[in-house]
């Protein structure tokens, strides 16, 4: 790869408009080895998708993704779109020897995913998830602290992703509301955050025990009159298993009233333990046993000090990151990673673990029993 990585961005809603502004930011404040060229935009409403590629500086723009891919100049594809479309864009994208960087969750099911890893592995070409919450400054810190032992064995993890934008009944059936579509609802969306941080944090999920819960059955068709089934799930909940012997225990809704993006991740170890909100993202809650015992108690780290992970590269210490600095950092290390000629990380096979852990799940609320993720891996 030469020091220019030509770019073909698929999809120009939420998750577009979060990674075109990533290859905006990560120049001036990262300096990556090679830089993203953006080549083509592409989405399915050419009036948006023109302004979309003005306003973030694509040179050109398509609504047929084919010809995005296929493109001499295109190195990477970048796929913000549905989940139904993540599979057919990775496989077309890998076979024209594209290196392939995809949205979250990496498929609709595993069986889609280990077809997507099959395909980029054949062509040799590195592959990237957008987990994107893994390059928040505070949870990287937390990861380095859990490593060095700051908080002794790992014993407990627990988090809860709870949004409420799905809580009025005449909010659209949108394509997150059919599983034909999205795989899954909330566990799709929402849940494979907290099961990718899990394993981030502490390690591989061996066994899960869920359930599922649909509260608003039908919803208004989206193009058109009339109303349609909602086939996924609204909220889910599950207990876990590490392998390490660590316990989990998970939730997450877009039901939950006043909740808009509120991640909660808590850690309990035998000498200490760690908690961090995604709403207050630069802030990392520790405590120590190690503290003399007067002075014991959760202490608040501001994540912004130039020893923090990516935070020199910003502001002055204090000068808080948010949302958006994610998906840069995520960006930093996909091209760190192609100039480097390695894979970056997380990859399609940390997208199929994570599969995996949501696939346990569905069998288990379907048949009301403890899962092992090796049974729905497989050979
Ligand atoms: C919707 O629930 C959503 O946009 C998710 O799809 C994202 O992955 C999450 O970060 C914010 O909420």
């Amino acid at each position: 790869m030469g020091r220019e990585v030509g770019v073909a961005l698929i999809g120009q809603r939420f998750m577009g408009r979060a990674h075109a502004n990533a290859y905006a930011k990560v120049v001036p404040f990262f300096d990556p080895p090679v830089r993203p060229i953006l080549r083509v935009a592409c989405g399915r409403n050419e009036g948006r998708l023109a302004e979309f590629a003005r306003r973030f500086g694509f040179s050109e723009y398509t609504t047929d993704w084919g010809k995005a891919v296929a493109r001499e100049d295109v190195d990477l594809v970048d796929i913000c779109t549905s989940n139904d479309l993540h599979a057919a864009i990775a496989i077309r994208a890998a076979e024209a020897g594209k290196a392939v960087f995809c949205e979250k969750p990496l498929a609709r099911d595993l069986a889609e995913a280990k077809r997507m890893l099959a395909a980029v592995e054949r062509a040799g070409v590195p592959h990237m998830v957008c987990f994107n919450y893994r390059f928040f400054p505070a949870v990287r810190l937390a990861r380095e602290l859990i490593r060095e032992g700051a908080l002794g064995e790992v014993r407990q993890f627990r988090a809860i992703y709870l949004q409420d934008w799905l809580v009025d009944p005449a909010f659209p059936r949108t394509w997150r509301l059919v599983r034909a579509r999205a795989g899954s609802g909330a566990l799709g969306d929402t849940a494979v955050h907290i099961v990718d941080l899990a394993r981030f944090l502490v390690g591989e999920v061996a066994e899960v025990v869920g359930m599922l819960s649909t509260f608003v059955r039908e919803r208004p068709l989206p193009d058109g009159p009339g109303t349609g089934p909602v086939d996924v799930d609204d909220a889910a909940a599950f207990l876990a298993r590490f392998e390490n012997g660590a316990t989990g225990v998970f939730e997450t809704t877009r039901m939950a009233t006043g909740r808009k993006n509120f991640m909660h991740l808590e850690v309990n170890g035998s000498v200490g333990s760690l908690f961090w909100n995604a709403e207050d993202p630069n802030v990392l809650w520790f405590h120590s046993e190690k503290d003399p015992a007067a002075a014991r108690g959760f202490r608040r780290i501001v994540v912004t000090e130039p020893e923090h992970p990516y935070a020199g590269n910003w502001w002055p210490p204090g000068h808080i990151l948010g949302y958006e600095h994610s998906f840069v950092h995520a960006v930093y290390e996909l091209l760190s990673a192609l100039a480097e000629g390695r894979n970056p990380e997380p990859d399609f096979r940390d997208g199929i673990a994570a599969q995996a852990v949501l696939e346990a799940v569905l069998v288990s609320a379907a048949e009301r029993r403890w899962v092992a993720v090796a049974e729905v891996l497989g050979g």
